[in-house]
């Protein structure tokens, strides 16, 4: 077999390259994430999104908690609003309520989305408000140096469990469908290009939209678990962890065990929250 590239038959599309510059802070960096972090890679995919829905910066708010990846509006120039830790989402839902014509969208670390804020996180979900909520998933608290969080994995070590968590994890896609939430997805930082069309399908849809997005903290989850770098993590975690839906459906249940499915893996209908709050006001008007 000939080790020389094929000719190409269809040559490359040209595309400028994406200008984050024009969405950027400029004045709010450098940003504070270590070197390794996914939470960047996940800020430029959302961004390449945002870019393709076409939305308009001041029709768009972005919402966060406290954490490393509640850090990510503060480095953004839309509306944006850094609030308390677990309190993201009823922020989000009083900015939705108050200028229902906003496309919100929420970011919020493990801990803060299904830890300390997991209450509001059901019903957020259980509402069905039009709000895209993308929680970065780094098994950890990454902030406080390593605590374990709702989706640290058994026998996985952190700061709070020197000897391997104990606790059973929270699958967050399977919570948010049982929750009620109308759009849930699974992407990646490895898989960044999949992850900015699965950031794009969740902000067009109407209704809760939840994303589970794998991304690590080579500081601390890195290190405690022995993983050699950061790229060997990404690579062991996001990689080899996880399949796409399509590969998934052609591997047999065996080859398939152990690892998380990415790309939409519920998609329903149901009445948003803002449209039946608008009906009930003109009902409640006698119009
Ligand atoms: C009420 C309250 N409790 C605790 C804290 C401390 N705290 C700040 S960030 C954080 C955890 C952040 O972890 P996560 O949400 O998973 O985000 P990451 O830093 O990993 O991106 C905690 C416990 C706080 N700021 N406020």
């Amino acid at each position: 077999m000939s080790t020389q590239t094929a000719a190409r038959t269809v040559p490359y599309k040209e595309k400028a390259p994406f200008d984050y510059s024009s969405y950027m802070r400029k004045g709010k960096l450098p940003h504070i994430w270590c070197s390794g972090c996914g939470h960047g890679i996940v800020l430029k995919s959302l961004l390449r999104a945002i870019d393709a829905t076409g939305i308009q910066k001041d029709d768009i708010a972005i919402v966060s908690g406290i954490g490393c990846s509640s850090r990510t509006p503060g480095y953004l120039d839309f509306n944006t609003l850094h609030t308390l830790h677990g309190r993201a989402l009823p922020c989000a839902t009083g900015i939705k309520l108050a200028k229902p014509k906003l496309k919100v969208i929420v970011v919020t670390g493990d801990g803060d989305a299904l830890a300390i804020g997991g209450n509001h996180f059901i019903h957020a979900c259980r509402r069905n408000m039009d709000l895209t909520i993308m929680v970065y998933n780094n098994y950890i608290y990454g902030m406080t140096s390593g605590q374990s969080s709702p989706t640290t994995p058994q026998s996985m070590i952190a700061t709070t469990a020197r000897y391997g968590s104990i606790e059973p994890t929270f699958d967050t896609c399977t919570l948010a469908k049982a929750a009620g939430a109308t759009f849930v997805a699974r992407g990646t930082a490895y898989h960044a290009q999949e992850l900015e069309k699965t950031i794009y399908d969740a902000i067009m849809h109407k209704g809760t939209s939840v994303l589970d997005i794998l991304d690590s903290c080579p500081t601390y989850y890195g290190r405690f678990n022995k993983f050699k770098s950061a790229s060997e993590m990404m690579e062991k975690i996001e990689k080899d962890g996880t399949l796409s839906i399509s590969q998934a459906d052609k591997l047999p249940p065996e080859k398939r065990e152990g690892k998380l499915l990415r790309g939409v893996l519920h998609k329903s209908e149901r009445p948003e929250y803002c449209e039946e709050y608008e009906r009930l006001m003109e009902k409640a008007q006698g119009k």
